[in-house]
C-alpha cells in the first residue's frame, strides 16, 4: 500500500513518541524514506528546525520532490507530533483500518490514547524516572486496564490506539523487569510483584499482544533498547546501588 506522495520520517531508535510512528507506517505497509538520528539526544542540526520547530521528533514531510532526507524540499508538508501522525497515517492508508469504522469504537480507541496521554504517562515518568512513589503508577495502570475490552487489543482491531500505547507500556515493563529506573530494588520489586499479580491479569496480556503483533516485532529488540536507555541520567540510582538484572 502506498500513497503517491513520497514519505520521509525522521527518528531514531530509542524514542517512544517515534516507535509509535513507525508501528502506524508499517501496519499500512507504507513506504518511506527513514532518517534515524542516531542514540543521542540534544539538539538537532538546523535544517531539521525547518520540518519541525520544536527540533522533536518523530516528524514526517509528505509530497514534494525526491529529495535527500538531510535537504528537505520546501514544496513537502512538514508534519509532527506523534498522535496527530498517527491520525494523518489512518487517514492517507484508509484500507489499513487502523482506526475502525463503528464511531463507537473510533471514539474508545481515541479515549485509550487519552487515557494514556493523561494519566499514564506522567505516573510512568514520576515512577520510572524521577524515582517518585510507585502506588500513582499502578492506580492509572489499574484505571488504564479497565478500559481494555476483556481481550485483544485496545478495541476490537488492531489501531492507532495500540499503536500510541505500546511503544511505552513495553519499555515500561521492560524497564520495571531488567531493574532500569531511578527507583530502590526494593520498590522495584514491589511494583514487579504487583504487576505480575492477578488484579493486572488483563494489563499483562493486553502487553503480551501488543509484543507479539508482527508490526511491533519487526524492528523491536528489548537488549537494544537496554543498551539505548541504559545510561540515561535518570537511571543512575540513587537512592541505592543494587541493581535487579
Ligand atoms: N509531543 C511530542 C513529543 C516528542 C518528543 O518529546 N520526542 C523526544 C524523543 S522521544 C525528543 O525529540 N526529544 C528531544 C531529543 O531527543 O533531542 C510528540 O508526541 O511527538
Amino acid at each position: 500500500m502506498s500513497p503517491a506522495k513520497q514519505i520521509t520520517f525522521y527518528t531514531a531508535a530509542y524514542s517512544p513518541y517515534s516507535h509509535r510512528v513507525q508501528l502506524a507506517l508499517d501496519e499500512a505497509g507504507a513506504q518511506y524514506k527513514i532518517h534515524e538520528f542516531g542514540k543521542s539526544k540534544g539538539s538537532k542540526p538546523e535544517w531539521y528546525y525547518t520540518i519541525n520547530p520544536l527540533g522533536k521528533i518523530p516528524s514526517i514531510t509528505y509530497g514534494g520532490p525526491d529529495v535527500p532526507s538531510d535537504q528537505p524540499s520546501a514544496e513537502s508538508e512538514k508534519l509532527s507530533e506523534s498522535i496527530a501522525l498517527l491520525e494523518f497515517i489512518a487517514d492517507i492508508y484508509p484500507e489499513a483500518n487502523l482506526l475502525p469504522d463503528n464511531p463507537v469504537l473510533r471514539a474508545k480507541a481515541r479515549r485509550v490514547i487519552s487515557l494514556y496521554e493523561n494519566y499514564v504517562h506522567d505516573a510512568f515518568k514520576a515512577a520510572v524516572f524521577l524515582g517518585q512513589p510507585y502506588e500513582g503508577l499502578l492506580q492509572a495502570l489499574s484505571k488504564f486496564q479497565s478500559a481494555l475490552p476483556p481481550t485483544g487489543f485496545a478495541v476490537e482491531q488492531y489501531s492507532i490506539a495500540d499503536c500510541a500505547v505500546a511503544p511505552f507500556l513495553v519499555r515500561m515493563m521492560v524497564f520495571f523487569r531488567r531493574g532500569l529506573g531511578g527507583y530502590t530494588y526494593e520498590e522495584g520489586e514491589k511494583v514487579r510483584q504487583a504487576l505480575a499479580g492477578e488484579e493486572y491479569a488483563r494489563f499483562r496480556t493486553y502487553i503480551q499482544d501488543v509484543t507479539e503483533h508482527p508490526s511491533f516485532r519487526v524492528g523491536w529488540d528489548e537488549d537494544d533498547q537496554i543498551e539505548l536507555w541504559k545510561d540515561h541520567p535518570a537511571f543512575k540510582r540513587s537512592k541505592t546501588t543494587q541493581a535487579h538484572t
